[in-house]
């Protein structure tokens, strides 16, 4: 018997030595340790069948063996261990005396945070945020906001289709009939969002821009709150300084309607030459008006009872003023050291 528990002793300090890696270890534990087949368990078994002066000596040698198989297995594995920490340390750092690599951290795009920048505004002033597809219907886009099939205006926001009554939004307006849809009056809401057109690129051009879309209706809403809001909203944007003008102008879903210009931020009209405003001290930066009465009913509104106002700003177009440069393709280049001056 004593010779049985030495062989087996060597064999498993022999295999032991071997482990080199997971698979090993399992190995190992099966071979030897498990409860049901292992080598030792199995020395178990033969108890019984021994003089019983034997039995409880020999009980002892199998309990010591156990324990130095589970050692030995204990310090295979905290040695395999041990090399894949340090294999890792040494691939992750050839050269630990090599200086540190530097951490670049990412940052919103100047467009978008340009985009929650304006959201804020109108959420300090009790709006809420309403949301639309960027893939539209027919209706929703055009015949919805009265602009029926061969109307001038489906000229100037030819876009990209889908399908013949499905395509990519040209502006964020559809949101003013699902917001009306969905919601009763008093409504106040903001939808801001990306829009596409069958625009050649060009400096103050792109075919995929990003709009916000505003909308108030209530009882007794007229113009006068929308030139009230939209002045509270371009001085907080732009500075207290800032000045609005409305200028007549047309939009089949707004009557009347009016393009708002603000002063201009760099040279409040004083420089000739400016790059932003060209010298006329004006520049546009978005189309509003009172909601068409056939809007509201396609909203589900009795204009009878109703009014609102909407408008739609040019989310690219006002960073564009307010980091003075001229060319809005340069934001979707996405060349890293151009975006970077903007964090
Ligand atoms: C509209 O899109 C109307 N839906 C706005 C509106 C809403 C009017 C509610 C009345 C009531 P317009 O086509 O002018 O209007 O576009 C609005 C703004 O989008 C423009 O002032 C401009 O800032 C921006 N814009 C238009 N086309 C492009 C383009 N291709 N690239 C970048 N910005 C553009």
């Amino acid at each position: 018997m004593g010779n049985e528990l030495e062989s087996l002793k060597e064999k498993i300090e022999r295999e032991a030595q071997g482990i080199k890696n997971q698979a090993d270890l399992l190995k190992f534990k099966e071979k030897f340790l498990s409860r049901k087949k292992g080598e030792i368990s199995l020395l178990f078994k033969k108890i019984p069948s021994l003089d019983p002066e034997m039995r409880s000596s020999f009980g002892m040698e199998i309990n010591r063996l156990k324990k130095i198989g589970e050692k030995l297995l204990n310090e295979a594995e905290e040695r395999i261990k041990g090399e894949k920490r340090s294999s890792i340390i040494s691939e992750r750092i050839p050269d630990p005396t090599l200086p540190g690599k530097k951490k670049i951290h990412g940052s919103i795009h100047p467009i978008a945070r340009t985009s929650y920048e304006i959201e804020e505004i109108f959420l300090r002033m009790g709006y809420d945020i309403e949301e639309g597809p960027d893939v539209e219907t027919e209706f929703f886009n055009f015949e919805a906001l009265n602009i029926p099939k061969y109307h001038p205006a489906r000229e100037q926001q030819d876009t990209f289709y889908i399908r013949e009554d499905l395509l990519l939004r040209t502006h964020t307006s559809p949101v003013q009939i699902r917001a009306m849809r969905k919601r009763k009056p008093p409504i106040r809401v903001i939808a801001p969002g990306r829009v596409f057109r069958r625009d050649e690129p060009d400096p103050t051009h792109t075919p995929m821009f990003y709009q916000v879309e505003g909308l108030v209706v209530d009882k007794g809403i007229n113009f006068s709150h929308l030139k009230g809001t939209l002045e509270i909203f371009s001085k907080s944007l732009f500075g207290k300084l800032t000045k609005v003008r409305f200028r007549p102008s047309y939009f089949p879903f707004t009557e009347p309607s009016a393009e708002v210009d603000i002063s201009c931020p760099i040279c409040g009209g004083k420089n000739p030459n400016c790059r932003i405003c060209g010298g006329t001290g004006w520049i546009e930066i978005l189309g509003a008006g009172m909601v068409h009465p056939k809007v509201l009913m396609a909203g589900g509104i009795d204009p009878e009872i109703y009014s609102g106002f909407a408008f739609g700003l040019g989310v690219d177009r006002t960073f564009l003023i307010k980091s003075q440069l001229l060319d809005i393709r340069y934001y979707y280049e996405n060349r890293v050291e151009f975006l970077e001056q903007f964090r």
